[in-house]
């Protein structure tokens, strides 16, 4: 099958037809016809901004951001929710963050625990019984530390969740207790729910184990959530070159270490999005620098590797690294080079949060595959333009609206339309140069680069397109299948993975050709191949 031949700029006219004229202004600021090469400034797009009402968005919410994403993943802090029970029961597991409880056996991640708040709790408040929450799972497991996680009706009610945190940790003397002002409904989306992760896991945690852990070239490894098992991979490889990491932040991680986070000498941002704020705070109070890598595909493994023995500069390490890479290359090679034969020209979709759809770019260009388009739920502008300049973000999220401080951070991250004479006076000001490049920059010249898809452009750009495989989340799987299309999800892997690193890249050329080569989905019909006609009228009696 051939690539499909569009016009860019008819796609983004069909996508916008059935809309009312003001919404279809609006959503046409997040549609973007991508124009980035090296040399050129970046198109513009409107991104992290509020989903229009009625919209039905493919986003999460901030809990989800904070809970799920962030603190979720480690295995020895007990994590309970205050809330209604479903906000628990739903962000438990479902992401396939892997855990190995390690030496010390201590792991809650088969546990659920939340206040399952009743109508009482939110007419009378419930303080008291997240103050018994607390006790009680401190009398069964007396963990190191316990967070708590506020959804909405916390928020609504006004339960003040910091101070029965202080008054436990004071009564206890040895769990570290602090809390989450994490509301579903605070910011936009997800990422506010980083946010304020961000900021109380640095606040509360990082830095609080003195003794310095052993081994060479040191390392924190941010933004990298073991989902799949992709987190075990990558400990593989840096372990092979001799590379110590010292904290992940957050796949499989423990308590120690983001106590000892202060130790490392150099942070590799791996998820960008989600840990930015973390890499600009231990650069700002520890001077640790930090890089962006990407583990996702064997080509930006290799590279990202060398970029970390560029950073220490220490032939030994350089050496190991390249070996390393010599060793475990050809036989990924080997796999690409028969998968190409089949999915060379093969196109792609991918939809997924603030990062994966910029990583996983690369692993379908390694199978000779073209990405026609592609966005993030929740990226902001530096996700899709790049970035260039850092400042310090260290702000608590709690005390102001996280949408202010979100936009002004925003405000002066973005790199694309800063003067020189801008840049100048940002870097008099102190502020440190940085590049990286966003996901306009991969991505061919006219494709489709869209913010916040929603559910109804989703099966529309199918149906216009047609691509030979679609990559998104739980919601958009089986309305995507039923159009005849293959669907993978890049959020859990469904039941795959890992997909980063050297294995990871092998798991992913086979699963991906098997996808697009299997000729199951050709006998599904899509509505529109049935009865071009098929159209439901709304009756208003
Ligand atoms: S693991 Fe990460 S890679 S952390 Fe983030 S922005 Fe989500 S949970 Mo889903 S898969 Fe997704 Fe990214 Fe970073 Fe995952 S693309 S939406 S909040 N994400
Ligand atoms: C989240 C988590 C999620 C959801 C995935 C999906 C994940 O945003 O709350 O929609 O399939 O990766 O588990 O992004």
């Amino acid at each position: 099958k051939k690539a499909v031949q569009f016009n860019p700029a008819d796609i983004k006219e069909e996508l916008l037809k059935k809309y009312p004229p003001k919404v279809a202004r609006k959503r046409a600021t997040q549609i973007m016809i991508n124009e980035a090469q090296e040399s050129e400034t970046p198109s513009e797009i409107v991104a992290n901004v509020r989903t229009i009402p009625g919209i039905i968005t493919m986003r999460g919410c901030t809990y989800a951001g904070c809970k799920g994403v962030i603190m979720g993943p480690t295995r020895d802090i007990l994590n309970i929710t205050h809330g209604p029970i479903g906000c628990g029961f739903y962000s438990w597991l479902t992401r396939r963050n892997q855990t190995d409880a390690g030496e010390t056996g201590e792991n809650y991640m088969p546990y659920c625990f939340s206040t399952d708040m009743q109508d009482q709790d939110i007419i009378f408040g419930g303080e008291k019984k997240l103050a018994a929450a607390i006790e009680e799972a401190y009398d069964l497991f007396h963990p190191k530390g316990i967070c708590v996680f506020a959804t909405c009706p916390v928020g609504l009610i006004g339960d003040d969740i910091h101070a029965v945190a202080r008054k436990m940790k004071a009564k206890f003397g040895d769990c570290n207790v602090f809390a989450f002002s994490c509301e579903g409904y605070k910011g936009v989306s997800q990422s506010a729910g980083h946010h304020i992760a961000n900021n109380q896991v640095f606040t509360h945690l990082v830095g609080e184990n003195q003794t310095p852990p052993a081994g060479e070239y040191k390392i924190n490894l941010l933004g990298e959530y073991n989902i799949g098992g992709d987190g075990f991979e990558i400990d593989r490889v840096l372990k092979k070159c001799g590379i110590t990491n010292i904290a992940t932040f957050s796949g499989n991680s423990s308590y120690e270490q983001f106590a000892s986070a202060q130790h490392a000498d150099l942070s590799a941002v791996m998820c960008h999005r989600s840990i930015n704020y973390v890499a600009d705070m231990l650069e700002t109070k520890y001077g640790i620098p930090w890089i962006k890598v990407n583990f996702i595909g064997a080509g930006a493994t290799a590279k990202s590797l060398r970029k970390i023995g560029q950073y220490f500069g220490d032939k030994a390490l350089v050496d190991r690294i390249e070996a390393v890479i010599a060793e475990e290359l050809p036989v990924v090679e080997a796999v690409a080079a028969d998968v190409k034969t089949r999915t060379t020209g093969k196109t792609a979709m991918l939809f997924v949060g603030g990062s994966r759809a910029h990583h996983y770019n690369e692993l379908f260009q390694e199978m000779g595959m073209k990405t026609l388009s592609a966005g993030y739920e929740f990226g902001h502008r530096d996700d899709y333009e790049g970035r260039e300049v850092i400042p310090s973000l260290t702000v608590d999220a709690d005390s102001r609206n996280i949408e202010e401080i979100e936009v002004e951070a925003d405000e002066k991250l973005y790199r694309a339309r800063k003067t020189p004479e801008e840049i100048k006076a940002l870097e008099d000001a102190g502020y440190k140069f940085k590049h990286y490049d966003g996901l306009n920059r991969d991505m061919d010249k006219g494709s489709i680069i869209i913010d916040d898809l929603n559910q109804y452009e989703a099966e529309k750009l199918v149906e216009l397109l047609k691509p030979d495989i679609f990559c998104a989340g739980i919601k958009e799987k089986f309305s995507i299948q039923k159009l005849g299309v293959p669907m993978k999800q890049l959020h859990s892997y469904d039941s795959g993975g890992p997909y980063a690193g050297f294995k990871g890249a092998v798991n992913f050329y086979k699963e991906i050709d098997r996808l697009v080569s299997s000729k199951v989905w050709s006998y599904m019909k899509a509505p529109w191949q049935q009865n071009p006609e098929l159209t439901a009228t709304f009756v208003w009696e």
